[in-house]
């Protein structure tokens, strides 16, 4: 059985930045469903229950073809929004330090630049999907909820849900406002964290 994990604080920790309304439907409704969704996907094939979340969803040609899809949607939407909520913070925002400050920079000569080129292809998204910074720098973007360790790469280190409900109550359809907005509650330690795996 998996299990909707606590949000790391309070539904309104985020201010002005993404609204109370938004952060509770978007943990106890839309991310609970995935959660449920997956439990169902699972009870419904029994070979998968002593699989953990990232065998289910790195091995996606092995699960019955019948919950295959329900796997994939459920299992990338548990997992990556379990990661998203640890990717934003109430003292989050500014600039990442130390070493990865150092890889970003090497990578695209300051951090605004990967601000700018990270925010273009997140706009650039058609319909819903993630955008994601992975260990080797490179900005990329998934469909759906698919995430970057279903195709065989590495565990990103930043990820942003641009689905419209991650910022329709807020900001209507401009997707650009909230992702400003976003930078301001970035967890930078969070995705430091993650570099030192
Ligand atoms: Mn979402």
């Amino acid at each position: 059985m998996f299990n909707l994990p606590n949000l790391p604080y309070d539904y309104d920790a985020l201010g002005k930045y993404i609204s109370k309304d938004i952060m509770f439907l978007h943990h106890s409704k839309h991310h609970q469903t995935y959660v449920d969704k997956l439990n169902a996907a699972v009870d419904s094939a029994p070979e998968l229950k002593a699989l953990s979340l990232e065998e289910l969803i790195t091995g996606l040609d092995t699960i019955p073809v019948p919950v295959q899809t329900a796997v994939r949607n459920h299992g990338g939407g548990h997992y990556n929004h379990s990661l998203f909520w640890q990717w934003m913070s109430p003292e989050g925002g500014g600039e990442p330090r130390g070493e990865l400050a150092a890889k970003i920079i090497a990578e695209y000569g300051s951090f605004q630049s990967f601000v700018d080129e990270f925010t273009t292809k997140s706009l650039a998204v058609f319909g819903s999907g993630w955008v994601w910074l992975q260990p080797d720098m490179q900005i990329i973007s998934t469909a759906n909820q698919d995430t970057p360790i279903m195709q065989g790469l590495e565990a990103p280190l930043l990820g942003l849900d641009v689905w419209e409900h991650a910022y329709y109550l807020d900001y209507k359809n401009k997707r650009d406002d909230y992702v400003a907005a976003w930078w301001n509650v970035v967890n930078w330690d969070f995705v430091a964290s993650r570099l030192d795996k």
